[in-house]
């Protein structure tokens, strides 16, 4: 996996610039210390979460975009590729369009020197919906596009400030109805006597 697969392609200046950042990869692999090199983003957000993802973080499929799978690069015809940077591209799952949507494509590059930016401003949006932000998704590893994987303590956090008045009724109702009966059950017990 190169700096492309989870980035995209374009031949233009930009990307000579962000050459740098492809070395380090590009050489891990070379050297064959590891069959697979991780890009920028897909490496923050598996150093921040603890553990390994992949390019499906954002990408149709999990080996990125190079290739003739499904979601590459190879299988698109022209009126495809046309899109391949667009908020529709052919080749992003619905967070890696959505990224693209919210910031657009050239931020969304320009910020793969500092990945952990990239969360930070899409700590405002949240695209499943979960009450988690897409930012601090990306943080945990957990995926922005699937209500069903998010960060449980968040999650639980976020439930908790939705329904805090339920909650905090529920507690004086509790503790009213266990005084009652502790008083109940002390008149009966005097009454006994
Ligand atoms: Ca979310």
């Amino acid at each position: 996996m190169q700096f492309h697969d989870c980035l995209g392609s374009r031949s233009n200046g930009r990307f000579v610039m962000q050459l740098a950042l492809l070395v380090a990869p590009f050489a891990e692999a070379t050297v064959g210390q590891a069959a697979h090199a991780f890009p920028p983003f897909e490496r923050w957000i598996s150093q921040k979460a603890g553990f390994q993802t992949d390019c499906a973080y954002c990408h149709v499929n999990p080996a990125g975009p190079s290739g003739h799978g499904v979601g590459q690069e190879g299988r698109l015809d022209e009126r495809q590729k046309q899109h391949l940077h667009s908020a529709d591209s052919p080749i992003l799952n619905s967070f890696g369009q959505h990224l693209l949507k919210t910031l657009s494509y050239d931020k969304v590059v320009s910020s793969v020197s500092d990945p952990g930016s990239l969360a930070v401003q899409m700590k405002g949006y949240d695209l499943d919906g979960d009450g988690v932000s897409d930012g601090e998704e990306m943080e945990h590893g957990t995926l922005a596009y699937d209500p069903l994987s998010a960060p449980p303590a968040l999650v639980w956090m976020e439930r908790l400030k939705q329904n805090w008045s339920f909650v905090v009724t529920l507690a004086v109702s509790s503790l009213a109805g266990a005084a009652g009966l502790f008083f109940l059950a002390m008149e009966r017990k005097d009454a006994a006597k």
